[in-house]
């Protein structure tokens, strides 16, 4: 008999998640056998989430593509055979060559997101391709533009405390974040804050694990935030809680701010966000009587036609109660400032041959495909899931369905978008690459090296967008380069955060935490206009905004009685794991949260399917009558897909295309709707 082989190797958790955990992977005879968090790395500390223990049966999933297909029916049905990659690539670069030949590159549009968050594989030789290409850019906005934007009005920049640090916080406010299903090592601190005395208040429109989990709390009304965060501005002034000296020497515009949240007293912004004034005022008291406070501000407010707004006036609260510089005061929305790489040297802007090339917002994909002047005619999806997790769905299907559109899908498995391929092409998972990871939350670097050998004919995306370059007869100095030479190329970066920061250190450690010597940014170097805390900003005012914070709400049609909000779900990464038996059978089945009062002037029950529908499109569903959510709010978690799930039209054809007050956002939460029995 022959003995089998094991070892434990390190790898990364390659999802958008902002824990971007150590994982140490068993390995049996160059087999996965099991998946588990390293309890050597400072932040993972040995823990990972359900989905991720059992990647081996994504990895080793029998549907998973191994060797590019070529359509042969029509499209939207999965008919497909098998090709080479010869004649894969034969089909693209002819294309592409012709477009370039023709001068209208503009008609070719990358489409992708951080399905695999390696810097490699997200934004590095593809970026280098298309630049090179002249493809149209790409305006990757649809997780978090509207909140950064909003952010760095008040801040200056996408940097938050340290979430080590929160360990240390008194009082913590989880204010539109799901950390229970999004962040679980967020959780983990404020558990250990919570032993030391902590309080966390949880502020969502739907009861979840989270608002379980959290000491209190708070429901509110979608796309108010802003009134309460006014709200309690209001208060904190009116009892002198603020912390005047601070304000003095570290924020800009505080007079502006008095005159502006005088307009918001409690009853007001009661009547705004469906919070009553006495726990409005109970809030402000405690977020204002408490040091070091911190407030863990997340993507599920600001995906609201107002969501840029709503995370600048949270942003606000922390300099009125001078939390910043106190170790586990301030707040944190995300961090990916600090590991900013090298992007000019990796992602090669300087071989656009047009730098005025046009950019379309992948939040407006419908109309792209649909009615842009140039036509899109070639479409290269790599990394997302667009036909589920688009907006306005059925315009981005009607859009994929174009007989005149040529689009190529690089992906792991033949998701609902492979279903308008004309190409797909089969991805390695990130276990068979070379890769750097940064978080967008905690402050480390690792390095993949790859575990387990490339599966069947999968190219990863470095690899697809390199040889690419070279069919295309791109400079070979630009494209012919390995992994390890883009990686050096990353880390070469005059920035304090990674100085003296080593491919060779991170080569033998596997991960390095980058430099943040406290309190080195805050409250003293803000990387704003002004160096200071803006609660005004002369730069909102140049672009149209209102320069200090101010309520301003959604934007859909009153005659839809509902407000729908459909974020993610426990079991998913997005639409990621839709496809993974174990945990589709753990969320049971879409549904959609409804109160009680609701459901009875609705004639509806629990349990029974229902119909949802607005101008842009509906969607069938199971509603739970649960009272998690207040009166006329209704949420669904989870994006499912369609193909598998017979009846299931995922919730995105009822979304909008709009974009957010700033930073052309995604305004997927900001939906009314009408709802019937079936
Ligand atoms: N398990 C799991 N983890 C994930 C993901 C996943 O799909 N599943 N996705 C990853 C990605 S890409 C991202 S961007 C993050 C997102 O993770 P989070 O930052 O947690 O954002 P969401 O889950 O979108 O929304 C958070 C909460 O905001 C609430 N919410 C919606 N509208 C409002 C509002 O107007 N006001 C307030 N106060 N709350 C509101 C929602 O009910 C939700 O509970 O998670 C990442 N991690
Ligand atoms: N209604 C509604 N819609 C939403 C959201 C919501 O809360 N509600 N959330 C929004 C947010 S925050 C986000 S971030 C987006 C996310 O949207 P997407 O970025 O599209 O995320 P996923 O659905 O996870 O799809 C990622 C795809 O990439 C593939 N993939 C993984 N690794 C690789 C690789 O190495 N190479 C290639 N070529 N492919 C790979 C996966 O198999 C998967 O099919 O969805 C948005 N859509
Ligand atoms: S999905 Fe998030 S929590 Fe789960 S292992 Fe990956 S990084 Fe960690
Ligand atoms: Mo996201």
């Amino acid at each position: 008999m022959q003995a089998i082989e094991s070892k434990i190797v390190r790898s990364v958790c390659p999802f958008d998640c902002p824990d971007t955990c150590s994982l140490n992977v068993k390995i049996e005879n160059n087999l996965i056998v099991s998946i588990d968090g390293n309890p050597d790395h400072p932040v993972t500390q040995g823990a990972i989430c359900n989905k991720v223990r059992h990647l081996n049966e994504r990895v080793y999933h029998p549907d998973r593509l191994l060797y590019p297909m070529r359509r042969t029916g029509p499209k939207g049905t999965l008919e497909f055979e098998r090709i080479s990659w010869d004649e894969a690539y034969e089909e693209i670069t002819k294309r592409f060559k012709a477009a370039m030949d023709d001068n209208r590159p503009e008609s070719i549009l990358p489409y992708s997101f951080y399905g695999n968050m390696g810097i490699l594989n997200a934004e590095g030789m593809d970026r280098r391709f298309f630049h090179r290409l002249g493809a149209s850019q790409l305006e990757r906005t649809i997780c978090n533009a509207a909140g950064a934007a909003g952010y760095r009005y008040t801040m200056g920049a996408a940097a938050g405390i340290d979430p080590e640090d929160t360990v240390h916080s008194k009082f913590v406010l989880v204010w539109g974040c799901n950390i229970v299903s999004t962040n679980m090592h967020q959780v983990m601190y404020l558990n250990e804050a919570r032993k030391r005395g902590a309080k966390i208040v949880h502020i969502d429109v739907h009861r979840n694990r989270t608002s379980i989990w959290a000491d209190q709390f708070i429901p509110i009304l979608p796309g108010t935030d802003t009134a309460l965060a006014l709200g309690m501005m209001h208060v904190l002034i009116k009892e002198k809680l603020t912390n005047n000296e601070f304000i003095a020497q570290y924020a800009k515009g505080y007079e502006e701010l008095v005159a502006q949240a005088e307009q918001y007293p409690p009853e007001r912004v009661s009547q705004i966000t469906g919070i009553p004034p006495e726990d409005i005022i109970a809030l402000a008291r405690e977020y204002g009587n408490a040091t070091p406070s911190f407030i863990r501000i997340g993507n599920g407010l600001q995906h609201h036609d107002n969501g840029g707004m709503a995370v600048r006036a949270i942003a606000c609260l922390p300099a009125l109660t001078g939390q910043w510089g106190i170790l586990g005061g301030g707040a944190l929305k995300g961090n990916s400032y600090y590991s900013a790489m090298n992007t000019f040297k990796v992602e090669r802007p300087d071989l656009m041959p047009d730098r005025n090339v046009r950019s379309i917002n992948m939040n407006r994909l419908g109309e792209a495909l649909l009615a842009s002047d140039p036509a899109v005619d070639f479409l290269f999806v790599y990394n997302s899931n667009p036909a589920v997790v688009a907006p306005d769905q059925n315009q981005v299907r009607q859009g994929l369905m174009r007989d005149d559109l040529f689009t190529v899908v690089h992906d792991l498995f033949l998701t609902d978008t492979c279903k308008y391929a004309d190409l797909v092409l089969p991805a390695t998972s990130h276990f068979e690459n070379r890769d750097l990871f940064s978080s967008y939350w905690h402050l480390y670097l690792q390095l993949h090296e790859p575990i387990i050998d490339v599966m069947g004919e999968c190219k990863s995306n470095f690899t697809l967008f390199k040889e690419l370059g070279l069919h295309m007869g791109f400079e070979p100095e630009v494209f012919d380069i390995t992994e390890e030479q883009m990686i050096r190329q990353a880390l070469d970066r005059n920035s304090p955060f990674l100085d003296g920061l080593t491919y060779e250190e991170l080569e033998r450690d596997g991960w390095a935490k980058m430099k943040l010597d406290r309190p080195s940014l805050f409250p003293d170097r803000i990387p704003t206009p002004s160096g200071k805390i803006e609660l005004y900003s002369a730069a909102m005012l140049r672009a149209g905004l209102p320069p200090v914070p101010e309520y301003i709400p959604i934007n859909e049609p009153e005659e839809w009685p509902f407000l729908l909000v459909t974020g993610p779900n426990h079991s998913f990464i997005n639409s990621t794991f839709g496809n993974q038996h174990r945990l589709k059978k753990l969320e049971k089945q879409p549904t959609i949260d409804m109160h009680a009062e609701d459901a009875a002037a609705r004639g509806l029950q629990h349990g029974d399917i229902v119909r949802i529908w607005n101008a842009r499109g509906e969607c069938r569903i199971t509603v739970k009558v649960a009272n998690n959510v207040l009166p006329g709010v209704l949420v669904s978690q989870g994006l499912w897909w369609e193909h598998g799930n017979d009846g299931v039209q995922a919730v995105n054809a009822l979304t909008s295309q709009r974009l957010s007050d700033m930073g052309g956002g995604a305004t997927f939460f900001s939906t009314r709707v009408d709802i019937e029995k079936v």
